[in-house]
């Protein structure tokens, strides 16, 4: 592979530091800063484009890049510490990768910063960072594709080629965000099983239980098993049912997804309880739940989605 001589990308992309500084600073940021989320802010192309072959470097030191990603989509966010708008936004991708991070997807978090891995490092650890692992653009290629402006984001698919693009900051954990990059996994058996109209009840500081409402529907049949979440110790599924004049509610270790049929798990009926909550759940916030199912061959996947936090059901 030819390229330029590095001397040449680096003069350019330090003649364009101050740039994006400026730009970031004066037009994204404040945008970001008032409020004013856009609705998700990533535009699909009509068709794939192809992208040129971008290298970097993983954790370790070792040189890899996009063709290793080949067979997942990948969310390629081109950042820097030093960009106040790549700051704000990385929680937010950081929360993407739990949601669906896997074999079928990544979030490849990009930093073009020439201090190299410690400082990249050294800012996940102060905000928190679970999910991510930081690659290093130590050649400068993020400009082959336009990463003179930070935050640069590009949904790539499975092919490596590109789905789509973002410029500045977004709000990735949003649930019309990763319903969105969701439509664009591979095909696997986790499609057989939808989930829709999810929501998880806002509780009250102190308030150590709290419920999420949803429904499941499979295509070609499927059993429920287990359900985990970010936000609770336990999560258990409840039934309620009438016993001896009261209604009683009980748990129940499995629950059948008929094939064809929509589940619902609603406040009167089968219902999803999240003990030992790690915090409360705030309106307008978002938690992580993990479903664990087993198909009518006995295999068993987890899906994974993200659902809004409400006061009450939308209407
Ligand atoms: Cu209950």
């Amino acid at each position: 592979m030819r390229r330029p001589p590095l001397g040449t990308k680096r003069r350019a992309l330090l003649a364009g530091g101050g740039f994006i500084a400026l730009l970031a600073g004066a037009g994204a940021y404040r945008h970001w800063a008032a409020g004013k989320e856009p609705q998700t802010g990533l535009t699909l192309h009509a068709q794939p484009r192809p992208l040129p072959p971008i290298g970097f470097s993983d954790e370790q030191g070792r040189r890899t890049g996009l063709a290793d990603f080949r067979g997942r989509v990948v969310l390629l966010n081109i950042w820097a510490t030093w960009c106040g708008p790549c700051r704000e936004e990385m929680p937010t991708l950081d929360r993407l990768q739990a949601a669906l991070g896997g074999p079928n997807f990544e979030v490849v978090a990009l930093s073009i910063d020439s201090g190299g891995l410690q400082v990249v490092q050294a800012f996940f650890k102060q905000i928190g960072i679970r999910h991510l692992h930081p690659y290093l653009d130590t050649e400068h290629d993020a400009m082959d594709i336009g990463g003179t402006v930070v935050p640069l984001t590009l949904l790539i698919d499975a092919q490596g080629r590109e789905l789509g693009r973002k410029v500045g900051p977004a709000k990735w954990d949003d649930p019309t965000m990763i319903e969105l990059i969701r439509r664009q996994l591979p095909a696997a058996g986790s499609d057989d099983v939808a989930v829709s109209d999810a929501w998880a009840r806002a509780t009250v500081p102190g308030q150590p239980v709290g419920a999420a409402y949803l429904n499941l529907t499979s295509t070609r049949g499927a059993t429920l098993t287990r359900i985990g979440s970010d936000a609770a110790g336990t999560v258990q599924m409840h039934a309620m049912s009438e016993d001896g004049g009261v209604m009683r509610m009980r748990e129940v270790e499995r629950l059948e997804l008929p094939a064809g049929q929509t589940v619902r798990l609603a406040p009167a009926g089968t219902h999803l309880m999240l003990l030992q909550l790690k915090k409360p759940l705030r309106a307008g916030e978002s938690i992580a739940l993990e479903f664990t199912l087993v198909d009518k061959a006995g295999q068993s996947r987890v899906l994974r989605t993200v659902v809004p936090v409400r006061t009450a059901p939308q209407e």
